[in-house]
């Protein structure tokens, strides 16, 4: 495990090239059944998603990887994530945490847009050394899910889905990239036969991945899916992103089946409070000394990234 740290710090003061980032992410589930993903937005938290490390009983625990979510990108811009934020926008983004990190990425790619256009898209994410895209089965204006039912938000047919799939997937050069889809069913109440039903379509089609999303706070639906998806005998890997059903621990999600867990919001929605809390107390205050307990010492954020001496 220490040899495997010291071999990360060498990594990132080294960088990485494409090609080895973008067949991280198979690798890791292939060797080891399980990737525990966190969500990056810029280059800073692509640092912490890369660094952060706690040693429990002996054992270095740490991310696999990072999530680029549609929603922390549009919220970080100040912008709704309703796929305002154009590709050219995340790219951007992709690019400045890839500057600073060599953990594999899985894009959120949102609808992936026109089929037509999702061919160059892929294209290019995979040229980057990015993993994975995750692409949702909706069409139209696409709002975000945990909004669920209180928005209008319409599902494609699996035929239509199905043939973007496979056109993604026959755009790709490399058999690193995973076209990871996403089934919205549980998401629109369309119920769990549809969710299956889905499931086998776009494994059929193509798909290297199958997402399942659910807002229901009990995860008694993800269980159900996870038990009769695990029956499949085409499975591919699996994963969620327990936001609303974070009661239900890593392990249990393992025992469930799940190949990739994804906290996709977590360094976004602690930031933001501490930096409203910040900025009330000196309006508060007419001054910044009772800000002193809520800041960083001035020391560690000039050294917190090497090299700016
Ligand atoms: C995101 O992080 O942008 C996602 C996951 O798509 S969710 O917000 O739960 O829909
Ligand atoms: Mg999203």
């Amino acid at each position: 495990m220490i040899k495997d740290n010291v071999r990360v710090e060498e990594n990132i003061s080294k960088g990485i090239m494409p090609e080895t980032r973008r067949k991280a992410l198979k690798r890791i589930i292939k060797e080891e059944g399980f990737i525990r993903i966190l969500e990056a937005h810029n280059g800073l938290t692509g640092l912490i998603v890369e660094k952060t490390k706690i040693r429990r009983d002996n054992e270095v625990k740490e991310f696999g990887g990072m999530w680029v979510s549609s929603l922390c990108d549009s919220t970080a811009k100040g912008k709704p994530d309703i796929e305002l934020v154009d590709f050219t926008s995340r790219t951007n983004t992709i690019n400045d945490i890839m500057e600073v990190t060599t953990k594999p990425i899985i894009v959120d790619g949102d609808t992936g847009g026109e089929a037509e256009h999702l061919k160059f898209t892929v294209k290019t994410l995979e040229r980057l050394g990015v993993s994975a895209i995750v692409i949702e089965d909706k069409v139209g204006l696409k709002k975000n899910s945990l909004f669920g039912v209180d928005v209008s938000q319409t599902q494609a047919s699996i035929e239509e889905f199905s043939n973007k799939i496979s056109l993604a997937k026959k755009s790709l050069i490399t058999d690193d990239f995973m076209i990871i889809a996403r089934i919205e069913s549980l998401i629109l109440e369309k119920g769990m036969d549809d969710a299956l039903e889905r499931a086998k379509a776009y494994i059929e089609a193509g798909s290297d991945g199958i997402m399942i999303h659910s807002r229901e706070s009990s995860g008694d639906e993800i269980k159900e899916f996870c038990n009769k998806y695990n029956k499949f005998e085409n499975r591919v890997p699996l994963l969620v992103v327990p936001t609303t059903y974070n009661h239900i621990s890593e392990k249990e999600l393992k025992d469930m089946g799940v190949n990739i867990v994804v906290y996709a919001n977590h360094l976004l929605r602690s930031a933001y409070p501490a930096m409203v809390k910040a900025a009330e107390s000196i309006l508060d205050n007419e001054r910044s000394f009772e800000t002193n307990d809520l800041c960083m010492p001035i020391k560690e954020i000039l050294t917190l990234i090497p090299g700016g001496e």
